[in-house]
């Protein structure tokens, strides 16, 4: 049973009371989920209260050293991590093994090992002064993470967090709060000293908004959505906290006439609908240069329609069900809205009823659909689901103006063998993040993150590094 993990143990909640836990796959609660609120947030700001000074003042060598040993023990126990991910989530089993788990472990190692790496700089003034600054941990500092990529974004906060020297009030999303579990008891097998990490399971609203709120926490690291991140902002800026905000996208994919066909269409079809189109770097919105825009067409449906829906835990399987009864409708919402405002759907559309033990699961067929203004509510609102739409283009102002049209700017993916033509796209496109000829390749050590109402701040390497410690100038006169 789900437990919180406070003060090195695993506790049930103050209230004793819990809520149901759902796997999407077979539409059934199959456990349950602390129903914490502002009095477990309490007892886990006061155990990290605690644990700072010690933990504080580890060596980097040591600090590293636990982590190293979390990695371990998720590698050692990557199956049964991975089954709980596509349990909770709904997502293939073979994605959760080869993609989240896996980068789960790496978020741990990357920043076990790029403390090293991390210094500060000094500055001299001839003959009169030095100046050197100091980075130390915040504190107590809270991460929210959400429910697409559960573990994977969770310990892509949690690591850079406690590699810096701060402890840390964690609460996964409660549509998928398994793994965070398990990493509790990897946590307590480590060794990790007791209050440095405290997982505390629950509501958004309650805990979630009970860490934003607690004045003992000194920043929050967020990602989720766009207007839950408003809502957080709201909170915590009065307060003159950090905030790390990693928001929603509507990513465009833009596609010339003279790209690597076969690499192209083959990654489009991933960058469309992997994870359920569930990624925030997902590119749900098509841009095709006019001259390929009906083979591309013809193509892009033909592959999308030979995807396999159905049972996540089947290996075969490259759909898996949608996250929760709310989202499925949510996105099937859009579909309609889509046909309202004059889109044609090519292939899906529809909620999908699998044979077997999945048939009362929350599935939708992969949907492309065309024919829709690139400035309607369907191409300007995101969706977060296998649902994108396609639009042809002739010059690159009409694309990047069509591209940039939309309130987000996380993610763009463009697809051109003309190197020049690539680095102007790049230069001109409003997004945090640009592919050119790929997708979802990742270097941890690259600023990651978006700009308007994408985010604010960015995560990765030493940009996270910065972000967890706070910087002190010290001028020494000589
Ligand atoms: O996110 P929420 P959800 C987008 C996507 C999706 C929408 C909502 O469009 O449909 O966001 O998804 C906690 N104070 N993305 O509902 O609500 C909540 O408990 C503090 C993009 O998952 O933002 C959960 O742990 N915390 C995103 C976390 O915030 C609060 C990935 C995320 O929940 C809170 C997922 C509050 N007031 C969804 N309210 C991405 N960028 O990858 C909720 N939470």
């Amino acid at each position: 049973m789900i437990k919180n993990y406070i003060n090195g143990k695993l506790l049930e909640p103050v209230s004793e009371k819990y809520f149901d836990n759902y796997d999407p796959a077979i539409g059934e609660a199959y456990g349950i989920v602390p129903d914490s609120d502002e009095r477990d947030v309490e007892l886990a700001v006061a155990a990290a209260e605690a644990a700072f000074p010690a933990w504080a003042a580890t060596p980097p060598d040591e600090r590293s050293r636990i982590m190293f040993k979390i990695a371990e023990l998720i590698k050692r126990d990557l199956a049964e991590f991975a089954r709980a991910e596509c349990i909770d989530n709904g997502k293939p089993l073979t994605l959760a093994k080869t993609v989240d788990i896996p980068r789960a472990i790496k978020n741990f190692e990357f920043f076990a090992s790029a403390i090293h790496g991390f210094a500060s700089e000094s500055h001299n003034i001839e003959g009169e002064a030095v100046n050197y600054t100091l980075r130390n941990p915040i504190g107590i500092v809270g991460a929210i993470s959400p429910w697409n990529l559960p573990l994977y974004l969770f310990t892509w906060k949690i690591a850079p967090a406690l590699i810096t020297g701060n402890c840390v009030i964690a609460k996964p999303s409660e549509i998928t709060p398994m793994t965070a579990f398990l990493l509790s008891e990897a946590c307590i097998e480590a060794g990790l000293p007791e209050g440095v990490l405290n997982i505390v399971h629950g509501y958004g609203h309650k805990v979630g908004k009970a860490i934003t709120a607690h004045p003992k926490i000194k920043a929050i690291t967020f990602t989720g959505g766009t207007k839950t991140g408003a809502d957080i902002a709201s909170v915590v800026a009065p307060m003159f906290k950090k905030l790390s905000l990693e928001l929603g996208g509507k990513n465009p994919n833009i596609i010339f006439a003279d790209a690597n066909y076969e690499k192209m269409l083959s990654t489009t079809v991933m960058s469309s609908f992997r994870n359920q189109g569930e990624i925030c770097l997902c590119g749900s919105r098509v841009f095709v240069e006019k001259p390929i825009y009906e083979k591309f067409k013809k193509d892009f449906v033909e592959r999308t329609k030979a995807l396999k829906i159905g049972d996540p835990l089947q290996n075969d399987t490259d759909q898996g069900a949608i996250v929760s009864k709310e989202h499925m409708e949510k996105v099937l919402g859009y579909i309609k809205l889509a046909q309202e405002e004059g889109g044609t759907v090519l292939c899906g559309g529809n909620q999908f009823i699998p044979e077997g033990r999945c048939d009362n699961g929350w599935f939708i067929e992969p949907t492309i659909i065309e024919g829709l203004a690139y400035n309607c509510r369907t191409n300007q609102e995101e969706i977060f689901g296998p649902v994108v739409t396609i639009t042809p283009f002739e010059t690159e102002e009409e694309v990047l103006m069509m591209a940039n049209s939309t309130e987000y700017g996380l993610a763009s993916i463009i697809w051109t063998e003309n190197l020049s033509r690539a680095h102007r796209m790049a230069a001109n496109i409003q997004t945090g993040i640009v592919w050119i000829n790929c997708w979802m390749v990742r270097d941890l050590r690259t600023p990651f993150g978006g700009m308007k109402s994408s985010g604010v701040g960015r995560e990765g390497g030493m940009e996270a590094l910065r972000f967890f410690t706070e910087p002190k100038n010290v001028c020494v006169k000589l």
